[in-house]
């Protein structure tokens, strides 16, 4: 039965945990009762909230560990510059077109109209205010931000820029003393291949997290909340899929890379269902760069560095989200936007979207710092968060598989500049 149940690729088991936990949900909700609704808050939910703890306790070392090795992988420093300069310049290309879609989507479809936010629960508001940030850092702020003070402390914290930035500076430092630097490179080699096998056991445990999340959604919100999100649902489906068709598939793999379309969607649908099961970009991070690496031909170093960076700080689903909730917000507040207002949405987007932790739900957290430029109180952003937060796995599946898409793409083409791209793999019949 479980050889049989390993059998199906795992985002067709996802969504066999999300059909059966939209039914369990919506019958506590319709036909339980209190009781039922209890029931599975108390009982199913700490299941989802378990499986989100655990990807959370991966991203540090998994993010670590990759990097340093890929950086070694690269074995010239010099080529960090080059490489890092290109990989930099593509991330924030494709996040500025992402930025842009999500202010349109957001336009054209008006989410946030007629929506009635008077029945949000107060006591998930009052839960929620507790996670507000509105910390918008200046430019200078976040270039400072990214060297830690004390890289413990920023590998205790949840910013993982800084941490990047020091497994960066530990693998040049084990390049820089060649043979003295072996046995801590065979270390770190060792410590990712752990980290990489621990990773896929907890992606196995994806269905039943997925299955506890969205019972609870259903249990507690029923469908009422599909036609209040149904807006928001189209205008950030419809936008992730022209970002990842048109700036991924059309500029990148066509223009760019002059490479067949559908090998390169061959190439990543892995990765996408890893995505869309956990909701994490580190999470899906050895999918990601085995995708990269195996149907795709990107060279191991390439692969190594640009895809853990990508993770954690390119993140255009992301950024199309953002956009798509500030506009949300102030259809539903009444507050009209000047195109100043525009101006600093984007900007705050672009730089929050960088800043985003790769767990499930982290840019809802982080959204304070997008509303509060145009003048949305605390009080506003935890109404506006207490309606979506429920609803808010199923638009970050999709999301997530855009983050990922969006890395991939990037390290395609970043391969292909540096020489480092095998066309012949990316051609042929990806390894599923
Ligand atoms: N779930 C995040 C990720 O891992 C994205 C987000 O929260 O927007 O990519």
């Amino acid at each position: 039965m479980l050889r049989k149940w390993q059998s199906i690729t795992l985002w067709k088991r996802v969504l066999i945990g999300l059909a059966l936990g939209a039914l369990v949900g919506l019958s506590a909700h319709y036909l339980g009762g209190e009781a039922a609704i209890n029931f599975v808050t108390n009982w199913i939910y700490p299941f989802g909230e378990a499986f989100v703890r655990l990807i959370k306790m991966l991203i540090l070392p998994l993010i670590f560990t990759t990097l340093v090795v890929g950086v070694i992988a690269m074995g010239d420093p010099k080529r960090l510059g080059s490489l890092g300069f290109k990989t930099i310049a593509l991330y924030l290309g494709t996040t500025f077109f992402a930025v842009f879609l999500g202010l349109i989507s957001g336009t054209i479809f008006k989410p946030g109209e007629g929506v009635d936010l008077s029945n949000v629960d107060p006591a998930l508001r009052a839960d929620l205010a507790k996670t507000a940030t509105q910390e918008t850092p200046t430019i200078s702020e976040s270039l400072l931000a990214i060297i830690p003070e004390n890289p413990v402390a920023a590998m205790a914290g949840s910013d993982l820029i800084p941490v990047i930035f020091f497994a960066i500076i530990i693998g040049i430092g084990i390049i820089s003393v060649g043979e003295k630097g072996k046995p801590l490179a065979d270390f770190f080699d060792s410590a990712e291949r752990v980290v990489m096998k621990i990773t896929l056991f907890v992606m196995e445990l994806a269905p039943f997290g997925v299955f506890a999340l969205i019972s609870w959604v259903m249990a507690d919100v029923g469908l009422g909340i599909i036609t209040a999100m149904g807006k928001l649902a189209l205008a950030l489906y419809l936008a992730c899929f022209v970002h990842i068709v048109v700036v991924y598939g059309g500029i990148l793999v066509r223009t760019v890379l002059k490479l067949p379309l559908v090998r390169f969607f061959y190439g990543v649908v892995d990765a996408q269902g890893v995505a869309f099961s956990t909701s994490s970009s580190s999470a899906t991070l050895p999918v990601t760069i085995s995708c990269a690496k195996d149907n795709l031909g990107v060279d191991d170093s390439i692969a190594g560095s640009v895809l853990p960076l990508g993770a954690t700080i390119n993140m255009d689903g992301t950024a199309i989200y953002l956009g798509i909730i500030a506009l949300f917000a102030a259809q539903a507040l009444g507050i009209d936007l000047s195109l100043m207002d525009y101006v600093l949405v984007a900007i705050t987007v672009t730089l929050t979207s960088i800043g985003t932790a790769s767990v499930p739900s982290a840019s809802l957290f982080l959204a304070f710092a997008v509303l509060g430029v145009f003048g949305v109180s605390l009080e506003q952003y935890t109404l506006i968060i207490a309606f979506i937060f429920p609803f808010d796995r199923l638009l970050d599946m999709m999301r997530t598989v855009t983050n990922v898409t969006g890395d991939i793409a990037v390290a395609c083409t970043v391969a292909k500049w540096e020489d480092q791209l095998d066309e012949d793999v990316f051609r042929a019949e990806p390894v599923h």
